[in-house]
């Protein structure tokens, strides 16, 4: 073979690369049309029926030099290069995506609004475990100037022998309080059940990270009036938690504020990892808030401060946190609520990092 013959073969292989490109590009652009029409026709973007005839087509024309088998995977890779451009079609099309609304949801909450730049606080004790607890808590979070008190009424614990929480009880006590000391108050709910007697006594529905995924339940907060605190799963890609919004979304609820609480990792040293760059991307791939909860993200108190600073300068919309008046004592959490002298201190140390709080 001489010198100029390899090169006339090469140039040849160059032409039919670039028709390759031509002709796969052209293939991608079909491919994104069809999905855009089913979509419009609610059909899923994967069928494997048709997938299984196109491969019978390619292998009954095949003469070679290649196999079935490496024919079929070359086709496979090309399939699901197609596919995965409707995926990522399909996420911008999420109503939670920044691409479907461009400026930031902000919600009104008795006068007060969160995701309008604001870094706010929810401050609170892990359970609502008597009046007198509660009372003596919200009254350090108004001396601070924070709005919103939060107390778990119905507790979701890892052991069935742990404390429950008051149920229907300890939401009432929250209206209670909130009434006396003018904050908005928050709590949360694990079953459907209890949607009535959280519209009637409390402002802001939790959703916790253990039912992130109760579609039945996010359909049911969904269909709410009350904005929905919806925290991410332990174990949630970023992915799912944006489809996880978008099933309350979907459902009619629009006002939802997005709850980085940490991740379920390897590492022991805290009790969930902080996924701190979770916040900038959730506020680049949605429109809505999105807080932090230190507490439950480090389980630890000496990290209360830290992770909080870092939540606030990497844009959060607000910090959540445990406070307890004796957390000794706790019936829940008691490792890392702070007391009221830590929480003044706590206060002290993020003001200036950007808390806003109210005189
Ligand atoms: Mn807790």
């Amino acid at each position: 073979m001489s010198e100029n013959e390899l090169e006339q073969l090469r140039r040849r292989i160059d032409e039919l690369n670039e028709q390759i490109l031509d002709v796969i590009s052209e293939r991608a652009s079909l491919v994104q049309k069809i999905g855009e029409i089913k979509k419009q026709n609610g059909a899923p973007p994967y069928d494997p029926i048709r997938e299984r005839a196109i491969l019978d087509r390619i292998v009954e024309k095949n003469q070679g030099p290649f196999n079935t088998e490496t024919l079929q995977h070359l086709f496979k890779e090309i399939f699901k290069a197609s596919l995965n451009l409707q995926e990522d079609d399909r996420r911008k099309g999420l109503l939670v995506s920044r691409k479907r609304k461009l400026e930031d949801t902000i919600i009104d909450i008795n006068g007060e609004t969160i995701g309008d730049g604001k870094q706010r606080l929810i401050a609170g004790p892990c359970a609502v475990e008597s009046y007198e607890q509660t009372r003596s808590v919200a009254e350090q979070v108004k001396k601070h100037g924070v709005k919103f008190l939060r107390g778990g009424a119905f507790k979701p614990r890892t052991s069935p022998y742990d404390f429950q929480g008051l149920g229907v009880e300890g939401l009432k006590i929250l209206r209670q309080v909130g009434d006396e000391f003018q904050l908005s108050v928050i709590s949360e709910i694990m079953s459907a059940n209890d949607l009535d007697a959280a519209e009637q006594y409390i402002d802001i529905i939790q959703i916790g990270a253990r039912n992130m995924q109760n579609f039945e339940l996010l359909k049911a907060v969904g269909s709410s009036n009350k904005p929905v605190l919806l925290k991410r799963g332990l174990s949630a890609t970023i992915d799912e938690y944006m489809k996880a919004a978008e099933y309350v979304f979907t459902s009619g609820n629009e006002n939802i504020i997005l709850c980085e609480r940490g991740i379920r990792t390897f590492e022991k040293a805290t009790r969930n990892t902080l996924d701190i760059s979770a916040v900038p991307i959730l506020k680049q791939e949605t429109h809505l808030p999105v807080f932090v909860d230190v507490t439950h993200a480090t389980g630890r108190r000496d990290l209360l401060i830290p992770t909080a600073r870092a939540a606030l300068a990497i844009g959060a919309d607000g910090v959540m946190v445990e406070v307890h008046p004796d957390p000794s004592v706790a019936l829940s959490d008691s490792a890392q609520q702070m007391d009221f002298q830590q929480f003044d201190a706590f206060i002290d140390a993020i003001k200036p990092y950007g808390l806003y709080t109210q005189a």
